[in-house]
């Protein structure tokens, strides 16, 4: 398994799965979400659409993982995952992990070999920087997974420098 951390925008990397920070309606949002749902077109929407009709009937849980359709992006699917949204006073981690660890598990079940991740929880959902990095990096260290290239795409200066911390 190799780790790497790139800046700039997820919607142009050309990997088998992009990883979404999306919400429980999966029917998408500003951030990356906006972001991905903007380049990858309406064929996105309307299987998030199709999957809260049959599956998730009250929306993907937190901490959860779902694959659909990459539409326009050079991706073959968009892995939708739910960041717990940032408490002060509750560690949430176990949710930030897990995010990582089933958005991984989604990709192996596809038979992905390459993945982009985003900075899960770090943006709207206010999860400081330094913390969510050190997360996401020690879960995909973890996981059992047979995708090899596994990228953090991150999308300012304060998130890529958490992230270059957290690899050591
Ligand atoms: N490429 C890579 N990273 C990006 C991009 C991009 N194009 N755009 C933003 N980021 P956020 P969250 C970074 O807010 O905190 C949405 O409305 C951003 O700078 O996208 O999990 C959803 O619908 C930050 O570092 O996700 C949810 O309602 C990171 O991506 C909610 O926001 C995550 O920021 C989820 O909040």
């Amino acid at each position: 398994m190799g780790i790497e951390i790139l800046k700039g925008d997820i919607t142009k990397q050309h990997v088998d799965a992009i990883v979404n920070a999306a919400n429980s309606s999966l029917l998408g949002g500003g951030g990356v979400d906006g972001a991905i749902h903007r380049a990858g077109g309406p064929a996105i929407l309307a299987e998030c659409q199709d999957l809260r009709r049959s599956h998730y009937g009250k929306g993907l849980p937190t901490g959860q993982a779902v694959a659909t359709t990459a539409g326009r992006l050079d991706a073959h699917w968009v892995i939708h995952t739910v960041g717990p949204v940032y408490s002060p006073g509750e560690d949430r981690g176990e949710l930030l992990a897990s995010c990582y660890r089933e958005s991984l598990a989604v990709a192996d079940s596809l038979g992905a070999d390459s993945i982009a991740f985003p900075a899960v929880s770090a943006g709207v959902y206010g999860w400081p920087a330094a913390s969510a990095a050190a997360i996401a990096v020690a879960a995909v260290r973890a996981a059992e997974t047979n995708v090899a290239d596994i990228r953090f795409v991150l999308f300012n200066d304060e998130v890529y420098t958490a992230f270059e911390r957290a690899l050591g």
